[in-house]
């Protein structure tokens, strides 16, 4: 799944073209997690549907979820802009940032220069940046590259040899384990605990993929996770800002 993601993302790229810059204000996504509401930092996610899942949530209204997390004192969101797998879209992202108040991450492939670019035209707060999609080289230059433009950076992994592979290029501040195999769609939220020991002190761990419950984040916490991304059960509930609070 992920070389077919990667290999659409391609070829968008060549078809790329340039967003205006909106000029909307940067946010601190790391500093908000460092300083989280609860024990465990809570990056809501705005996920429409999913590859694995199809159609997650049939009333999408990507403001209308952003706030409510924003009222259930979430600490961070996240949005979906990939279009052709997960039925997201850019300017989703711009009109969150422009509802709440709250640090947005652009959740994409992100593989070229030109999409970090993007990703602070639209306004967003922080990238991701997938491991096993890029090169360590390639990956660190993007970082950079965000950094520069004023965007944190969460690097995802899923595996422990990645991580070590990109620990060599650069010491990213925010690395989330996918407890999602992007290659196979299978998930297991114990994968944290491999990770801590080889995460810098000063950065954070982020569990993302598969949480369900109040009882998975304490799960991944015990195994050393100090923040999760959660989209799938948050994006099923009706009362939005109810599940975030509890
Ligand atoms: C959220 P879930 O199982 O709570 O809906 O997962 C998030 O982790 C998942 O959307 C995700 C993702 C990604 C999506 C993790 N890494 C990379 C697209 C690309």
């Amino acid at each position: 799944m992920l070389d077919l993601i990667l290999a659409h993302k391609k070829e968008e790229l060549m078809n790329y073209r340039k967003r205006e810059h909106l000029g909307l204000e940067k946010r601190s996504f790391f500093q908000a997690l460092k300083n989280p509401n609860r024990i465990t930092g809570l990056i809501a996610e705005v996920k429409k549907a999913s590859p694995s899942k199809g159609i997650i949530k049939a009333d999408f209204s990507p403001e209308t979820h952003a706030l409510q997390y924003e009222r259930g004192r979430a600490d961070c969101l996240s949005v979906l802009t990939d279009e052709n797998f997960f039925q997201g879209r850019a300017e989703y992202l711009s009109s969150v940032k422009r509802a709440a108040g709250l640090p947005v991450l652009r959740k994409d492939f992100i593989i070229d220069h030109r999409q970090v670019e993007e990703s602070d035209a639209i306004g967003a707060d922080a990238i991701l940046l997938i491991g096993e999609a890029l090169d360590a080289v390639l990956l660190a230059e993007l970082h950079a590259h965000a950094v520069e433009s004023g965007m944190d950076v969460l690097v995802e992994v899923h595996s422990v040899q990645v991580l070590e592979g990109i620990l060599k290029h650069v010491t990213p501040k925010l690395i989330g384990v996918n407890n999602r195999d992007l290659r196979t769609f299978q998930t297991s939220i114990m994968r944290v605990e491999e990770f801590r020991g080889l995460v810098p002190e000063d950065s954070l761990l982020v569990s993302e993929s598969g949480i369900h419950t109040p009882e998975d984040i304490e799960t991944v916490r015990r195994f050393g996770a100090d923040a999760v991304l959660v989209g799938e059960a948050l994006m099923r509930e009706q009362d939005q800002e109810q599940a975030v609070r509890s």
